[in-house]
């Protein structure tokens, strides 16, 4: 329909765009980076959320040039901010890009990464790319390659959408991540006070695992504060949700990081 026929076309129009989605520190509540999430300003349409397009993009292969635009503009962006901030003054703004099944893939990814952190000149461990749990739920070693090659240089690589449901941990050992972003639904059923006791022994057991593996532990979907209360006690590092910001534009990243500073 519609969509089909104008998606090919639209990243050559200028019709996508990133709004950036801080993520805080559960500690301090410092501001320490942003998910990249896309949008697209379709002409009639208007605003499309990412649901609506990225299983067309990855159907029609689009995703692979969509998904290169999107990392470079959100490089380039970390690097921006990292100028604004006078360096690192305010301590490096890291940026979380999503990337697609299709793109781990495509044998340009390592490739491609390599080039846009050259060219723009930022650091590899700025840089954390998430992978949904089901895209590397019986993963064989050449899918796993580029992932390693992208770790090894520094890059960051972060499980996401954790514990939707086909997680294997002892799978965890040989994927080459170093973040597990805990899925929304934790987070939700942390809203009652005090939580269903069963969730509370899963995510601390889950974090207990991530942590004694070397990995950080992620929360999405935090929309309010006793929810990242709850989730501090259990020990997670890292928030991102409503009750921080919603996602927006780069200079509001960059307003919300000096704010705390
Ligand atoms: O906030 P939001 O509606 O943007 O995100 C919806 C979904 O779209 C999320 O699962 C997110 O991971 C995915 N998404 C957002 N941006 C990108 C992108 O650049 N590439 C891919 N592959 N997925 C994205
Ligand atoms: O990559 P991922 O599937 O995790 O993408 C994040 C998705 O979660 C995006 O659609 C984003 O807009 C959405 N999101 C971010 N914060 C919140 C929140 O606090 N509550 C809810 N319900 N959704 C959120
Ligand atoms: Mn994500
Ligand atoms: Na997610």
């Amino acid at each position: 329909h519609g969509l089909t026929t104008a998606l090919p076309t639209a990243l050559d129009r200028g019709e996508f765009f990133i709004e950036y989605q801080p993520l805080v520190h559960l500690g301090d509540g410092s501001v320490r980076g942003a998910e990249a999430l896309v949008r697209w300003l379709h002409p009639q349409h208007g605003v499309l959320s990412p649901d609506r397009f990225i299983p067309l993009a990855e159907h029609t292969g689009l995703i692979v040039p969509l998904g290169r635009w999107v990392l470079e503009q959100s490089v380039r962006q970390a690097r921006a901010w990292r100028d604004a901030n006078g360096g690192d003054a305010l301590g490096p703004l890291r940026i979380n890009v999503n990337l697609s099944p299709c793109q781990l893939t495509h044998p340009g990814l390592v490739q491609d990464t390599v080039e846009i952190l050259e060219r723009t000149g930022v650091a590899p461990d700025a840089l954390c790319l998430e992978v949904t749990e089901s895209a590397l739920i019986g993963a064989d070693d050449d899918l796993l390659k580029p992932l390693r090659r992208l770790a090894e240089m520094g890059v960051d690589i972060a499980l996401d959408d954790f514990g939707t449901g086909y997680s294997n941990l002892a799978n965890l050992r040989r994927l080459p991540v170093s973040v597990l972003k805990l899925d929304r639904s934790f987070t939700q059923s942390m809203q009652q006070f005090p939580a269903d006791p069963v969730d509370l022994k899963i995510v601390e057991g889950i974090v207990s695992l991530a942590h004694s593996l070397d990995l950080a532990v992620t929360v999405e979907g935090v929309e309010t504060g006793a929810q990242a209360e709850q989730l501090r006690i259990l020990g997670c590092d890292t928030a991102q949700g409503w009750y921080y910001a919603r996602p927006g534009p780069p200079e509001r990243l960059h307003e919300l990081a000096l704010a705390d500073a």
